[in-house]
Parts: structure tokens; C-alpha cells; sequence
């Protein structure tokens, strides 16, 4: 059947339907159907999701997914985290949140660089039935940011294991899903393996 994907965010959206497509799920989304976007008042990421696909699901009588997320700086005891998009304001100016992070960190007096994205991931059907799954991937922050690919933060998080930030990775790269069940490297892709394990497989 159709599914509504609770975003009006273009990167998240390219991501989920990406991950989506092996299923053959047909998806549309929040911002295709101009639909409202429900204020994110949710103290944490698994709350937020909740919101916008409850939502979503109302407004739509379709299965909606919502993905929460954010990047999580150790030095700034959590920030931006579910403030995420919020830091890049109105105009989404990522490279000026980027370099809020690089400010803020330096001044905390923090040597610490060590950083987390996650991501929630809630799906409310039509009857109220809700399920959520929340992903995480654990890094170091990278100044100067490096890459135009991917969205957001990506150019300056360096995932453990890796030399090239988010935003020098390809999209397989950063969340394709491992043929051999190995698990993926992005938040979102290891959210979305867990949802795939639970619902879709
Ligand atoms: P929706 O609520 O409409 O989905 P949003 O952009 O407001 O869109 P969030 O409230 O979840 O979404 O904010 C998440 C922010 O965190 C997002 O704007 C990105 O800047 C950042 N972010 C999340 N996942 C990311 C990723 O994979 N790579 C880079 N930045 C990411």
C-alpha cells in the first residue's frame, strides 16, 4: 500500500526512499501533500518522531514514518541535538550552524570532538498502532567541513572507522544497507535496518 513519509526535509526525504525502494513501498510525502508541520515540542528525538507521524497519519488515513534526528556534540553536552535544524534557522544556513559547532566547542574548553548523530524513526498506522526504532552513529567533528554531498551537519562529522566525513561519502556509503546483514553506517540506515527487521522482513 501508500505510505505518507511525515517530512518536509529534501535530504531525509531523498534517504528514506531510497531505503524504501527495495520493498516496493510507494511513498509520498508530508511536503508533496502540503500538510502541516506539527510543532516538534518533544523534549527528545523518539517523542518528536511520534509527533510528526501521529500527524501525519491523521491527516492522511495512510501509514506515515517520521524520522527525528539530529547531531549530538560531546563538548556541548549534547547540543545541538534535537535542535538540530533549528540552529541553521529559517534560512537552513548549515554553514553557519557548522561553525556555531566549531565556536562553541573551542570556547567550552572541551579537547573533546567526539560527536553522535541520531535518529528516531517512529511509523503510526491509521488505527493508532505505533512502532519506533532509533539508530545512532558515533564520530569525530571535522574543521574545516569537508564534501557537498549528503545534507545537514554531514560535512563536518567523521564516523569512527572512517577518514572521509559524511559529506565526501556516496549515498551507498553513507546508508546503503549491507547485502550480507552486516549493519549500515548512517543513523537513519541503522534506524531504518531495525524497522525493516521488525515490520518489513
Ligand atoms: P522534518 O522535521 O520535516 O523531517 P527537519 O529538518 O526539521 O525536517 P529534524 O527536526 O529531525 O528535521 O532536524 C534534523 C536536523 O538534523 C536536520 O535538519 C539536519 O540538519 C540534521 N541531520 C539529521 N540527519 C542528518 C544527516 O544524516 N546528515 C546531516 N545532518 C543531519
Amino acid at each position: 500500500g501508500k505510505i505518507v513519509i511525515a517530512t518536509h526535509n529534501a535530504g531525509k526525504l531523498r534517504e528514506m526512499r531510497e531505503l524504501l525502494a527495495p520493498y516496493g513501498v510507494e511513498a509520498v510525502s508530508a511536503g508533496e501533500l502540503g500538510l502541516d508541520e506539527p510543532e516538534e515540542t518533544g523534549s527528545d528525538f523518539l517523542s518528536n518522531a511520534l509527533i510528526k507521524a501521529r500527524a501525519a497519519a491523521k491527516a492522511t488515513d495512510m501509514p506515515a514514518f517520521a524520522d527525528d534526528s539530529g547531531l549530538c556534540v560531546d563538548a556541548l553536552v549534547g547540543a545541538p541535538g534535537i535542535f538540530s535544524a533549528r540552529w541553521a534557522g529559517e534560512s537552513k544556513d548549515f554553514a553557519a550552524a557548522m561553525a556555531r559547532i566549531e565556536a562553541e566547542v573551542k570556547n567550552s574548553g572541551s579537547p573533546s570532538r567526539r560527536a553522535h548523530f541520531v535518529s528516531a524513526l517512529a511509523v503510526v498506522w491509521p488505527d493508532g498502532e505505533e512502532a519506533s526504532f532509533e539508530g545512532k552513529v558515533f564520530g569525530d567533528l571535522t574543521f574545516p567541513p569537508r564534501g557537498t554531498a549528503g545534507f545537514g551537519y554531514d560535512p563536518c562529522f567523521t564516523p569512527d572507522g572512517h577518514s572521509r566525513t559524511f559529506g565526501e561519502m556516496t549515498a551507498e556509503e553513507k546508508h546503503g544497507i549491507p547485502a550480507d546483514g552486516s549493519q549500515a553506517l548512517s543513523h537513519r540506515a541503522r534506524a531504518f535496518q531495525m524497522m525493516a527487521a521488525a515490520l518489513l522482513d
